[in-house]
Parts: structure tokens; sequence; C-alpha cells
């Protein structure tokens, strides 16, 4: 900012469901408060197809898409806020490559090196952006939006 003050930034992260069933949720979250972020919210929830869809829409065309709703949809996942300076970037870089395999070689001391198996089963998500920080967030935190609250519904109830 102008004043030079620095801003706090909020980032969603998921246990996805084999770092809960591999009981890895207590260590990944001593390396979340080691490296000082705040957890502003948390929640356990279970995906269903449309869910983890809708949440993943930007893969629907990949070839991984069916695998990956599979896997998202296998158990439940743990959703957190985030939030510190930089809690974007830093969350991603402290989660490690997306391949779980290739991060136990080149990035050892990443989450994903310590918890997690392949390319699709790397036990943890970070938002990748601002904007999807803030969908993602939206998505599981605050379902009854201002918008709908402006939008259709609350006009059709006056
Ligand atoms: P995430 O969105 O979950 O934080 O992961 P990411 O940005 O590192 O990777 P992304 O390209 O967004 O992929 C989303 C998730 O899809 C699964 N995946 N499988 N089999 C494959 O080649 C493959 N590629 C990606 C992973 O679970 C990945 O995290
Ligand atoms: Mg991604």
């Amino acid at each position: 900012s102008s004043n030079g003050s620095k801003e706090k930034e909020k980032t969603l992260a998921m246990i996805k469901p084999d770092g809960l069933l591999g009981n890895y949720t207590e260590r990944i979250k001593l390396v979340i408060l080691e490296y000082e972020f705040s957890i502003l919210k948390e929640t356990t929830t279970q995906l269903d197809q449309d869910r983890a869809s809708s949440f993943y829409t930007e893969h629907s065309s990949k070839s991984f898409f069916p695998s990956l709703i599979k896997y998202m949809t296998s158990g439940p996942v743990l959703v957190m806020v985030l939030e510190k300076e930089n809690a974007i970037a830093d969350w991603r870089t402290l989660i490690g490559p997306t391949d779980s395999s290739r991060a136990k070689v080149t990035h050892p001391n990443s989450i994903r090196a310590m918890c997690g198996v392949d390319s699709e089963k790397n036990c943890v998500h970070g938002s990748d952006s601002l904007q999807s920080a803030q969908r993602e967030i939206s998505f599981f935190f605050e379902e009854i939006s201002s918008d709908s609250c402006n939008g259709k519904h609350f006009m059709a109830s006056k």
C-alpha cells in the first residue's frame, strides 16, 4: 500500500482425502503455524461429484478429470482459510509441486513430499491466484453470498 504497511492476504488450503485418511492433519497444521499463518476458518466436508466437479471446473476437459473427481470424493476433506502477508504464494511454495513423487526429489521439505504419493494423490490444495482464492473461499464459507441476497431470490420474496 502507499504507506508501506504490509497487508494480509487470505488463501484457501485443503487437506485432501488421502491427507485426512493418512492422519497428516496435525503435521500439516504444525507447518502452517510454524510459518505463521493464522487459521481464520476451518471445516471438514465430504464433496459429492457435483461439488468436486464445480471446485475443479477449470480442469473439466482434462484427461485426468474423472480420476480427480473420484479421488476428491473418496473421503472427507479439511478446508481452511489461511491468512498472512503473501499467503497465496507462500502456501503454494510450502505445498510444493503438483507431482508428489517429483516433490520428494526436488522439494523434499515440501508438504507434498511429506505426505503425497504421486501426480494425483498429493494430499493438499492451495489457491493459485487472488481470483482463485476469493472464489474458493466463497465456495466453502460464504455460500449465501451478498450477491444472492441482492439477487432474484431476495427480490422475489418482497
Ligand atoms: P491443486 O489445484 O489441487 O492445488 O493442485 P495444483 O494446482 O498443483 O495442480 P492442478 O494442475 O491444478 O491439478 C489439480 C489436481 O488434479 C490432480 N492431477 N492429476 N494425473 C495427473 O496428471 C494429474 N494432474 C493433476 C492433482 O490432484 C492436482 O492437485
Ligand atoms: Mg490448481
